[in-house]
């Protein structure tokens, strides 16, 4: 066994221990109290408790390799964070979402992948000295640390549902609600460097991100003009939260581009291959791209590259920056969702309660491209009051705390929140529909009765 290996198990381990320890975190009740507000309204809630997660065993081939009991299930690959139980700032590696396209590939199903075997391809056409890295040549590398918000395309999606009223055949897609989101510290080789290594030539143009480790189409291609905008904040990274990778997010490399949505970031990363020519494949054509009327089908030439995909496949432009979004650490009702995740800590059409009186009420808010400016609230269509950010706040990358008192009288409430960026950019009410449900920015409504 490798020392990620152990190393992996021991944390797995720790983690399961503190569980038999402190009780399943996934008790239902759990949100009344992050949500710092709800303590009391929990006695009376009397809902149900979901098993601690199982002890990793290496026996049992599995579709993901963190125990996943501190996690929202929203299909067999795929995790989210509860984010009605988000306090810190730096989100915990077991929970922190999870979103593969296919099952965790690990060091013993894919010897490629353990340390000691790892390489990357760096070359292509427009590339004057291709390399091949190793996991040691990395190590060596002058390395940084980056503290960044890692989000899928498709969190917030279940706000196309339930706030704008849009059907299961208008936006498609897993019910991810507020949670494909964490923020997590990445250490990393910048691109920067390896792009001086390697030498490019004037006219580079795409830089073509691959793995293929997990699955066949695992790869994304993406404008080298970007990587030598911001050559120093995306890299090679190799640690979350001062630990190596664990497999679920890329083990032993993957890329990290900050801002952009977690597709860009492509896990058990094995090749970059830079050309001069446009390139398309599924993860800019017909996958995480904007499809809808709002939205023009990008240009393309019979030149261009096409990596087991036709011109016929390009249905949009592709998600890069995510928007300016928010939510309160109370889970949305969902009642117009197609399908609940299976954990989900309210039924269908189910409100949160809370008591009377004097709350505070936290939240999140990121907006990736400029960074947080404000973030204003308001109560059941009232005026919009700004909510208190609390520190840290360390740049554009990152997601910040925020929190607003509430006297809070019996009945049901709507609390909408609204983050404004450092460019002026606020949350719109609604943003148009586009049929993967990607990147939705409008502001969310939560719905909670006071009892
Ligand atoms: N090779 C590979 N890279 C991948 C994926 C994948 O399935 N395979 N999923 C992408 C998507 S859609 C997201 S949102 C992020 C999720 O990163 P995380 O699971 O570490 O949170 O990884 C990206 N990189
Ligand atoms: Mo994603």
């Amino acid at each position: 066994m490798s020392d990620v290996e152990n190393k992996r198990r021991a944390q797995e381990d720790n983690m399961v221990r503190e569980v038999l320890k402190n009780g399943p975190h996934l008790d239902r009740r759990k949100f009344f109290v992050s949500a710092g507000a709800f303590a009391a309204a929990a006695a009376g809630a009397g809902a149900g408790t979901i098993a601690a997660p199982q002890a990793a065993r290496a026996d049992m081939p599995r579709a993901l390799q963190k125990p996943d009991g501190r996690l929202l299930n929203i299909g067999a690959t795929v995790r989210s964070g509860n984010y009605w139980d988000f306090s810190t700032w730096v989100t915990p590696v077991e929970e922190f979402y999870v979103r593969n396209h296919y099952p965790t590939p690990t060091a013993e199903s894919r010897p490629e992948l353990a340390p000691e075997n790892w390489k990357m391809r760096v070359h292509g056409d427009s590339v004057i000295n291709p390399i091949e890295i190793t996991y040691e040549d990395l190590l060596k590398m002058p390395a940084r640390t980056i503290i960044a918000n890692m989000q899928c395309h498709g969190n917030a999606r279940n706000l196309f549902w339930e706030v704008q009223g849009y059907s299961s055949e208008e936006v498609t897609g897993g019910s991810w609600v507020m949670g494909a989101i964490g923020n997590a510290e990445w250490r990393y080789v910048p691109i920067s460097h390896i792009l001086d290594m390697v030498g490019l030539d004037d006219d580079a143009l795409t830089a073509v991100f691959w793995s293929g480790v997990d699955g066949g189409d695992m790869g994304r291609p993406m404008p080298v003009a970007e990587l030598l905008a911001r050559g120093d904040d995306i890299g090679l990274c190799f640690q979350m939260n001062g630990n190596d990778l664990l497999a679920d997010h890329g083990a032993p490399v993957r890329l990290v581009v900050p801002g952009w949505g977690g597709t860009a970031s492509i896990k058990w990363l094995t090749e970059l291959r830079i050309t001069n020519k446009r390139v398309w494949s599924r993860l800019n054509t017909r996958g995480e791209v904007y499809i809808g009327d709002a939205y023009a089908r990008p240009e393309f030439s019979m030149d261009d590259e096409f990596i087991d995909v036709s011109a016929d496949d390009i249905r949009g432009p592709m998600v890069t920056w995510m928007p300016p979004q928010s939510t309160l650490t109370v889970p949305l009702v969902l009642e117009n969702t197609p399908s609940m995740p299976a954990n989900y800590p309210l039924e269908r059409g189910e409100l949160p309660t809370l008591k009377a009186g004097l709350q505070t009420m936290r939240g999140y808010a990121w907006g990736p491209q400029y960074g947080v400016r404000e973030v204003d609230y308001r109560i059941d269509g009232g005026p919009w009051q700004p909510a208190r950010i609390l520190a840290p706040n360390l740049g554009r990358y990152t997601w910040v705390r925020f929190e607003f008192p509430w006297d809070a009288s019996a009945g049901e409430h709507v609390i909408e929140t609204r983050t404004t960026d450092n460019s002026g950019t606020s949350q719109p009410a609604s943003v148009p529909p586009n049929l993967l449900g990607m990147a939705n920015g409008s502001i969310p409504r939560f719905r909670i009765r006071v009892v």
